[in-house]
């Protein structure tokens, strides 16, 4: 019997049952960071459950949580760095891998120039240290190449928090815990468990507001698994958000019901939103949101009536062309309605590790480059994703010749009509940092492998960033990792190494291990503690230390949200902008009227968060794919009729770009008009053997990758226009 004697976090020690011992860990697979506990036997992972002495999380876990076990036993997971050798891959030692490496890529930056090395962080990244580590390396990369899934995803909210409150980390946190109006606009929190409003636990969440007397309101397309838990849900048309929130707007405007104290106290701009909204009454945006006027008008009262409340949006509207507009529009009228930096309305977090605080001192660097078309402007020293594929593909001065990828899947993960998988296997270097051959690293040349999340130590500094409730947690390891395998960070800043000018090279050698070590994750968690507001250095002995965090139950409890506007604010006048003037002029040219769809189509095609999935990833452990096929296309029994469609046929799925052929279900929770497709699914020809014999097909096979948000060039993977027909009548 192999068991690893680990302490449970905690006072109590660890738990021996017979060949059985229980350990305190951390599931890492999504931003809530659910506490778990493992149980291990004979050396395998037996069972998996909540941490009911996680300060934060409180014991909840989803379905999820189990995949922990089944990556960390997965057959297909990498556990040494492999090179590729003609079509296959054969395993090599970290140090010849890293030493090539090194080489090959300091050949191109000099015969190059350093933007032919690019860079892609993916999702996962942001569930650990390697975030801090990938953003190391660009740094040293100094490549205007950079990439990450931020342009697939949250970069809208970032933008608008930038234009508003000078700080792109500066994206309000819906206070879920203490509201007594939980409006949720393009988001399903009970599927997802929240994010950049983490909220693990998120139905029980959402419940409690209703049984303390509160209301809740799903916007949304679909009545998803969240609107079910609400006391209205609002079908609104994918990509109406925007004509809705205007015409809210003009209501609060119009009908004096602004806390006009609090905006006197927090925020300019309100003559100019009065005049942009003058005729945006409710009846004149009512169709285009697809929403009769008198839910516009409910909404917007009852919203300036609540006690508090909170309009929360998330990834549904960031995948749209408004995706910054409505991000905007949803800070302006939480703001309006007095319920900006307020218990139980939007507020910012007072983190151990006080990034709010820092961070508008980093400049956004908006427009700082472009990419090479000059269509697409940097933000916060990135481009978007979308444009990866021409960087590549597209020869002349500038041309990326090297990838590095992190924790990402993009070939999968990005609407790219396939130009990217071409592209990534057109590289002279690329180097994925992976556990798995995924449709992305398949065209590696080298792939390096990350420990296992149960081999990993961590104390995650981002995420309680974005927390509805201030906490700091630990991620203690479960299996001690075996000899050699290192972590992201190791990797990370092995690279780093590789670029130093030859004679520093040389002096590092000898001490890269300990050069390594010293600026190890524990050790930057320590100092960020120490210096911030609950470290000793302010606090003296009652103040936080890494010790205590590593001997606590479940984390440190940070207590609740609390009004640090002022403190944290990046604008010169210490104001909310409410009104940039392009987004005001963007708006006002939206409202004259916006494009007519492309004729040939009739539905609007939106996505699907499911529980037992995890974007592009985690469909090789067979207890997340157990059961019925879960890339099905659903549709409205009524759409389903009118083309003599019946549950369970094969549907072809047509847009602008492409075709999928999906099974289909007809399920009346989906508005008419509207039709859902998962990501992540379709793999193919990667090492992930169980997922690649699983039917579904890449919805971003149907994305146009030109369709983007306005502002930032993320890919606008939602509402895009399709045809839906059995795949008989096409074929005839
Ligand atoms: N159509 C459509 N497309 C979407 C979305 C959508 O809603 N609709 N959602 C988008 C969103 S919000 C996101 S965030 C992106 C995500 O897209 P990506 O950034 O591509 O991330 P994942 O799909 O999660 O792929 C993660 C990869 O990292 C690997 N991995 C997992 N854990 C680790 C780790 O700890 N270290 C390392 N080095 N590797 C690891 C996995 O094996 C996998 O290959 O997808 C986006 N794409
Ligand atoms: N189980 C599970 N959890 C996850 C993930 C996962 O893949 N699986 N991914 C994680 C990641 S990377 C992220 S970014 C978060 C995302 O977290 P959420 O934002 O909560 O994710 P979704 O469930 O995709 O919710 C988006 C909602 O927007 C709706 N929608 C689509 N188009 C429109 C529109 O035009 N207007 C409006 N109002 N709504 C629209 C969709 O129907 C959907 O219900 O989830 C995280 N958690
Ligand atoms: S919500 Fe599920 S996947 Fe996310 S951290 Fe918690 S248990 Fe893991
Ligand atoms: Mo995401």
């Amino acid at each position: 019997m192999t068991t690893v004697d680990l302490p449970l976090s905690g006072p109590r020690g660890s738990q021996a049952n017979g060949t059985s011992t229980t350990h305190a860990g951390q599931c890492t697979l999504c931003e809530a960071h659910c506490g778990i506990r493992v149980t291990v036997t004979d050396g395998k992972v037996s069972r998996i459950e909540g941490n009911p002495d996680d300060v934060f999380s409180h014991g909840y876990i989803c379905p999820k949580s189990t995949a922990m076990g089944g990556l960390h036993e997965d057959p297909d997971r990498l556990r040494t760095p492999m090179r590729r050798v003609g079509d296959a891959f054969e395993p090599v030692g970290w140090e010849e891998a890293f030493t090539d490496i090194g080489r090959r890529l300091r050949r191109i930056r000099k015969e190059h120039g350093k933007q032919a090395v690019g860079m892609y962080l993916g999702n996962p990244a942001a569930h650990s240290s390697a975030a801090i580590y990938g953003l190391l390396l660009r740094a040293a990369l100094m490549t205007p190449n950079f990439f990450s899934a931020s342009s697939i995803d949250q970069m809208p909210h970032e933008f608008a928090a930038w234009k508003v409150f000078g700080s792109n980390v500066l994206i309000p946190i819906t206070d879920i815990d203490r509201t007594q109006r939980l409006v949720i606009l393009g988001a399903n929190p009970a599927v997802s468990n929240g994010s950049l409003s983490v909220m693990p636990g998120a139905k029980r969440r959402i419940k409690a507001v209703r049984e303390r007397g509160g209301t809740v309101v799903v916007i949304d397309p679909r009545r998803t698994e969240t609107a079910k838990l609400a006391d209205t849900h609002i079908a609104v048309r994918p990509g109406g958000d925007l004509y809705l929130l205007l015409g809210m707007l003009h209501v609060l405007i119009n009908e004096n019901l602004c806390d006009t104290a609090a905006l006197a106290r927090q925020a300019v701009g309100l003559p100019q939103l009065r005049r942009l909204v003058a005729n945006a009454s409710p009846e004149a945006v009512a169709e285009r949101a697809g929403v009769d006027a008198e839910t516009i008008y409910t909404l917007a009262r009852d919203h300036a009536a609540a006690e508090s409340a909170a309009l929360y949006c998330r990834i549904g509207i960031c995948h749209q062309e408004t995706g910054t507009l409505v991000s905007w529009l949803v800070m302006v009228i939480n703001a309006v309605t007095g319920n900006l930096d307020r218990a139980g309305g939007t507020m910012f977090s007072t983190p151990a590790a006080d990034v709010p605080r820092v961070a508008k001192y980093i400049p956004a660097g908006y427009g700082a480059w472009t990419d090479r078309s000059g269509h697409y402007k940097s933000f916060r020293g990135e481009l978007p994703a979308v444009v990866m594929a021409d960087e590549i593909l597209t020869a002349g001065e500038g041309q990326i010749k090297a990838m590095i990828t992190c924790a990402g899947n993009p070939v999968s993960s990005i609407p790219q009509k396939g130009r990217l998988d071409q592209a990534m296997a057109s590289l002279d270097l690329y180097v994925a940092i992976d556990m798995y051959i995924t449709e992305t690293s398949r065209h590696a040349d080298y792939i390096l492998p990350p420990a296992s999340p149960l081999e990993r130590e961590d104390v995650g500094l981002l995420l309680p960033v974005f927390s509805v409730h201030n906490n700091i947690r630990y991620q203690h390891r479960t299996f001690e990792p075996p000899a050699g395998v290192k972590d992201d960070w190791e990797i990370l800043s092995r690279l780093m190494l590789e670029l130093l000018p030859a004679p520093l090279r040389a002096v590092v050698a000898p001490v890269r291990a300990r050069a390594i070590s010293a600026v190890s994750p524990l050790r930057l968690a320590a100092i960020s503690m120490a210096t911030g507001p609950y470290g000793w250095i302010r606090k003296g002995r009652k103040g936080i230390t890494l010790r205590k965090l590593r001997a606590s139950a479940g984390g440190l409890d940070l207590g609740p949200l609390r009004p640090r506007l002022r403190e944290v604010i990046g604008t010169r006048d210490r104001k909310a902008h409410l009104a940039p003037e392009e987004f005001i002029a963007a708006a006002a040219a939206l409202l004259k009227g916006p494009a007519s769809p492309p004729t040939g189509y009739d539905l609007q095609l939106i996505g699907r968060r499911q529980l037992r999935s995890n974007n592009s990833w985690l469909h090789n452990v067979p207890s997340m794919t157990s059961g019925s096929n879960q890339c099905t296309l659903h549709m409205h029994s009524e759409d389903a009729k009118l083309r003599g469609l019946t549950e369970g046929d094969t549907v072809e799925v047509t847009s602008d770009i492409g075709k999928i052929a999906v099974p289909l279900h007809i399920s009346d929770d989906m508005r008419p008009g509207t039709v859902s497709v998962p990501h992540g699914w379709g793999h193919r020809n990667t090492g992930w053997r169980h997922a690649d014999a699983l039917p579904g097909a890449n919805v971003n096979d149907l994305h146009d990758p030109q369709r983007v948000d306005t502002f930032t060039g993320t890919a606008a993977v939602n509402n895009t226009w399709v045809s839906v027909a059995a795949t008989s009548a096409v074929a005839g």
